[in-house]
């Protein structure tokens, strides 16, 4: 590692791979195309009750540290009712077993990658050194399998994993290669928030589906690929049904390229209790929440003044037609309303600008060299090239401007860090908390402070979190020196 971006494009052309990866392949020969819709298959509303991943159970230990294995693989799985989808899923299930850890609880993930390619784990929003990072071209190759050793020396925060591998992200997320990992602050029980089965992820992602109920991929380069179903943890459209009582709801956008602005149908606001990295120092009413791809938030919904019969639908404000539903929750029992949210949940540690010793400018754009459509500071990402050496210990400021009229989620690896403005404005109460993705708005700049903390060395990857545009070079990476 790493192989050189020519090899990896020659090894493409010789590939014997099946699947997305040929899939892919064809697409771009085509150019890439628009996101299709779902052909003659008809998708239910609100019938389909929604699922939660199963939480996965240590099967042993390495080094003291509990072992959790995973195997990638193909399956066929129902997720349009009367059809069969042949997904690829992390123990064939997606999104895969969610993870539940501690702060300060290091685990051993081992990852078996039984798919007919090449892939690489991330974990989204971890602090782990760089051989455990999933780097694009550290590949586990068919057949073999990585341990992955996470520290999980960071603050509880919702997480997820996800495959990274080097030109195939978009294809491989999109035939299911994501599951959660919740970090849990030690004494979080003490907060008296909902918990048990009042604690809720939801994986918001889209798909199109053929006639057949296969997936259909088509690489669209330009806006990112869009699907005209939208899944709720693997389910079209699902439903659940709810007491009177407040709910705990962690929300992944683990969408390839749409963007949500959340809403609830009845006008109740969330009480925002986390971003990315963590929770916020106080809780934060928002009645709408953006949610751009790989971006988390941690909320509490209190259906405590609904009654039984009421139904709430979790809508997307950002898109119109029937993409603009997510799911729909059913009141369907009176239920003790347990407790409050409390007023201060954990103090978060300011970075001070004045405290940066360095300021570096990304700007993402279109038309990098060697003719890839995206790029970042005018260059295609190049694994072997290293385009920034912060130092170990420093604060720095990273000022990511984009000069595309499309947005951009930028999602940088190994630190969390904290949004200093955009557009020259301080940002929303809702989004100063701790983070490791950034809506960079069209023609926008945001400035981020993060501190180098703990590992040095690298390569750590930062890129745009529309995979199609990841996968089509806008990427960059850095080493901590
Ligand atoms: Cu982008």
């Amino acid at each position: 590692m790493p192989i050189r971006r020519r090899d990896f494009v020659k090894l493409l052309a010789a590939g014997a791979a099946l699947g997305p990866h040929a899939l892919a392949r064809a697409a771009r020969g085509m150019g890439g195309g628009g996101g299709g819709a779902s052909g003659a298959l008809t998708v239910p509303v609100f019938q389909v009750p929604l699922p939660v991943p199963p939480e996965l159970a240590p099967s042993g230990t390495v080094n003291g540290k509990p072992l959790y294995e995973i195997v990638q693989r193909e399956a066929d799985v129902e997720i349009i009712p009367g059809t069969t989808t042949r997904i690829w899923g992390y123990n064939g299930i997606t999104p895969g077993p969610t993870l539940r850890v501690r702060r300060g609880d290091p685990v051993v993930v081992r990852q078996t990658n039984l798919l007919p390619d090449n892939v690489t784990t991330h974990l989204h929003g971890g602090h782990v050194p760089p051989q455990y990072d999933g780097h694009p071209v550290d590949y586990i190759v068919p057949g073999a399998s990585k341990d992955y050793h996470y520290p999980n020396n960071q603050a509880g925060a919702t997480l997820w994993y996800h495959d990274h591998t080097m030109d195939l992200t978009g294809p491989h997320v999109w035939m299911g290669l994501a599951g959660l990992y919740i970090i849990e602050e030690p004494g979080e029980d003490t907060l008296g928030l909902p918990s048990g089965p009042y604690e809720v992820p939801l994986v918001i992602q889209d798909r199109n589906f053929a006639a057949d109920g296969s997936l259909v991929y088509t690489d669209n380069i330009m806006r990112g690929e869009l699907g005209s179903v939208i899944l709720v943890n693997g389910a079209p459209w699902p439903y659940l049904e709810v007491g009177t009582r407040k709910y705990r709801l962690r929300i992944l956008n683990g969408s390839n390229a749409r963007l949500y602005e959340l809403a609830l149908s009845n006008g109740a606001p969330f009480i925002q209790i986390g971003t990315d990295g963590g929770f916020l120092e106080q809780p934060v009413q928002r009645t709408r929440i953006r949610l751009a791809p790989a971006e988390r938030v941690d909320v509490i919904v209190d259906f405590s003044a609904a009654s039984v019969g009421d139904s709430v639908v979790l809508q997307n404000r950002a898109a119109t037609g029937a993409v603009s539903q997510i799911m729909r929750f059913d009141v369907t029992r009176a239920e003790a309303d347990i407790g409050s949210v409390p007023q201060f949940l954990y103090p978060v540690e300011r970075l001070d600008p004045a405290s940066a010793t360095n300021t570096r400018t990304f700007v993402f754009s279109m038309g990098g060299g060697g003719g890839t459509p995206w790029a970042i500071n005018g260059l295609p990402y190049d694994p072997n090239r290293i385009d920034a050496r912060p130092i170990l210990g420093s604060t720095e400021i990273w000022e990511l401007v984009n000069r595309s009229g499309m947005f951009h989620p930028v999602h940088i690896h190994d630190i969390m860090w904290q949004i200093v403005d955009v557009n020259g404005r301080p940002p929303a109460p809702g989004e100063a908390g701790w983070k490791d993705t950034f809506y960079v708005p069209p023609r926008g700049r945001v400035r981020v402070i993060g501190r180098f903390d703990d590992y040095r060395s690298g390569p750590y990857v930062f890129h745009c979190h529309i995979l199609e545009h990841e996968d089509h070079a806008m990427m960059a990476q850095f080493e901590v020196v």
